[in-house]
């Protein structure tokens, strides 16, 4: 497996080098919200320690990482009004990542409604800031 890349998209934004709509942050872990959502409130669940995906974390970045989805999905439940909850996470290319700094997608559904295809039309920043918002106060209550 190749080695992780510093530069990739996520450890600029780990890094602070680029904006994100931050739903949650803690010692080890931040999530913040897909740009290119499958669903209202798609979230993205990251260690903040270097990783390139499942075969490479540290046990103790994969509990916080998978502590901090489950918290995620129980408030985007609610934010959402949210019927269900898809999990994903991919690994390697051939594995379905693009971006490779392990995340945990959280995807709120709604019953009958399908998914969007992966990355395929960016949300309004607007939109993004308050469902932002809604999420993190949820996650604080
Ligand atoms: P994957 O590596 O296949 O799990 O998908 C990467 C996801 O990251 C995809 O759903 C789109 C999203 N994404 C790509 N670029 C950015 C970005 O700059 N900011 C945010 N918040 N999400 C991004």
């Amino acid at each position: 497996m190749p080695s992780y890349y510093p530069q990739n998209i996520f450890a600029k934004i780990l890094r602070g080098e680029l904006p994100c709509y931050k739903v949650y942050e803690d010692d080890k872990v931040l999530a913040f919200l897909d740009i290119m959502p499958r669903a209202p409130g798609h979230t993205l669940v990251l260690p903040k320690a270097p990783a390139r995906n499942l075969l490479d974390v540290k046990p103790d970045d994969l509990a916080a990482v998978a502590v901090v989805s489950q918290r995620v999905a129980n408030a985007a439940m609610k934010v959402f009004a949210a019927d269900g909850i898809t999990i994903q996470q991919f690994n390697e290319g051939a594995g379905g990542q693009v971006v490779f700094h392990l995340h945990v997608h959280v995807i709120p559904r709604q019953a009958g409604v399908a998914m969007k295809p992966p990355a395929s039309a960016k949300e309004k920043p607007d939109v993004l800031a308050d469902q932002a918002l809604k999420l993190s106060a949820a996650l604080k209550s």
